[in-house]
């Protein structure tokens, strides 16, 4: 009798712990009748002036050829949609072209400079994808003309030589080498990490957009502005220079560095909205000028660069935030790069969709089981859904969810060529039974199904492709959805 009892007790124990290992939450995310969609820009990345001036030269092996044969067909294949590119105004006006702020004198820029060859092959690349960029002069030339201060990069004390600075530049690229593929500029990286005032900054832009006036320019490139960091969590900056750039700005941006593996979607969409709300009340959209997880370990590096489990982070926190209403996002960054030729390994930037050659990581432990030059991370598939598949211009409608959506979330997009795509990332360590309404436009006929899943993934960098080729749903769509997962389907219609 005794040893029955125990064979129950073990048979109940052995039942519970099948349940809890195909443990499983159920959700439906539904687009309401009334649900208002937002029109996006691009989903974009960052893309630095480095390669050729600063990876090229080094001896760890970056070939000039590697651009050309696997930087540019690997952004193309990822259909990129905009670039977030830097210039230092240094590597052009090392000293001061005149005395005169106001009249610039041509012979006095530097175009040709080895920093400027890196920035021209990027320029190309969009030119030829027909994608726009956003250049961004990071700060002033230290111990200048325009900065007393030291340092790489240093907070502008002189706006009318920085606007004339950044003026000269864009005249050069847009009427001189005809690139109109030049959309945005934004004057100063993150002015609030530099401790400039809210009221300067103002200040500064407003001597900007005077001079691009003057210059004729502002026909060809929109001021994207503030570009603020995150400021762990706090709005104060945004707020306080949207007012002063109502009539300037043609749109505001900040950064983020504070969501991680356990923050509820629900609070990235609250950050982005309330982002969204200040811009508009200068009649702004808003759009996040830089993103990447909250396990930051310095500038240059976040601990779980290399894990799996970071595509599905990142997606999750693209979606939510182009759910609240994000006008445009841009991943930092595309790739693992030297910001300057001489710099050591740790100050080496390695937030990137790829790697850098092999050698460039000798110091590594994981260095041996590196199989290739330019090794994908495995979120590189998981951004690249979205870049291939949410595409420019598109509609955006929020879902909501008959629960707490916890670390999940779901986008439903309505591109231009009228295909309808639905992308789910489940965070959670259960795996989703998950339901997806759209009550106006039901979920029928013909799709592809994408799934960035661990184990699943292509060693080669070559892009995911649909699961068992075409499938059909018929009103709606219920799948599961396995734990730290992303799934997208595509309705072509
Ligand atoms: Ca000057
Ligand atoms: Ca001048």
């Amino acid at each position: 009798m005794k040893t029955r009892i125990h064979r129950h007790i073990l048979f109940a124990f052995l039942c519970l712990c099948a349940q809890l290992l195909h443990a499983q939450r159920t959700l439906e995310y539904k687009v309401g009748k009334e649900t208002r969609p937002n029109r996006i820009r691009c989903v974009g990345a960052e893309l630095d002036a480095h390669f050729h001036a600063n990876h090229v030269p080094r001896s760890e092996g970056s070939k000039v050829e590697d651009w050309a044969n696997v930087i540019v067909p690997r952004i193309k294949d990822m259909q990129v949609q905009s670039l977030r590119v830097m210039v230092l105004p240094q590597w052009y006006e090392p000293r001061n072209d005149n005395d005169d702020p106001v009249v610039a004198d041509n012979g006095g820029f530097c175009f040709d400079a080895p920093q400027m060859q890196s920035l021209y092959p990027i320029l190309d690349l969009a030119q030829e994808m027909g994608i726009p960029v956003t250049i961004v002069p990071w700060g002033a030339t230290p111990e200048s003309f325009m900065s007393s201060r030291k340092g790489w990069i240093v907070l502008p004390e002189n706006h009318e030589e920085y606007a004339e600075n950044i003026s000269a530049l864009l005249c050069h690229l847009i009427k001189d080498r005809k690139y109109d593929c030049i959309d945005e500029v934004t004057p100063g990286n993150e002015p609030d990490g530099w401790g400039m005032p809210s009221s300067e900054y103002v200040s500064l832009c407003k001597t900007l957009h005077a001079r691009l006036e003057k210059d004729r320019l502002l026909k060809h490139v929109r001021l994207n502005l503030v570009d603020n960091t995150d400021r762990g969590g706090s709005f104060d900056y945004l707020e306080e220079c949207v007012p002063g750039l109502k009539g300037i700005a043609d749109v505001v941006n900040s950064h983020t560095y504070i969501f991680g593996y356990d923050t509820p979607s629900e609070k990235i969409m609250q950050w982005e909205e309330q982002n969204c709300r200040i811009a508009a009340r200068a009649g702004l959209r808003h759009c996040v000028g830089e993103f990447g997880s909250n396990q930051t370990m310095g500038a240059s590096r976040q601990k779980d660069i290399d894990q799996y489990r970071r595509g599905v982070l990142m997606v999750r926190t693209a979606i939510s935030l182009l759910a609240a209403g994000a006008y445009n996002i841009s991943y930092w960054q595309l790739f693992d790069q030297y910001y300057s030729r001489h710099d050591n390994y740790a100050q080496m930037q390695q937030l990137g969709m790829w790697k850098s050659v092999k050698a460039d990581y000798a110091t590594e432990t994981y260095h041996d089981s590196i199989s290739c030059d330019y090794e994908v991370r495995p979120q590189f598939y998981a951004y690249s859904l979205l870049t291939r598949f949410v595409r420019p211009g598109a509609r955006v409608y929020r879902m909501t969810a008959d629960g707490d959506m916890g670390l999940t979330n779901a986008l439903c997009v309505r591109n231009r060529d009228k295909s309808w795509v639905y992308v789910v990332a489940n965070q959670e360590n259960i795996d989703l039974c998950v339901t997806l309404r759209n009550e106006r436009h039901p979920l029928r006929g013909h799709y592809e199904q994408y799934v960035y899943q661990e184990g699943l993934l292509p060693n080669d960098g070559s892009q995911l492709k649909p699961l068992n080729g075409v499938r059909e749903a018929a009103g709606s769509l219920s799948v599961d959805i396995p734990a730290n997962t992303v799934m997208l389907f595509r309705f072509r219609r």
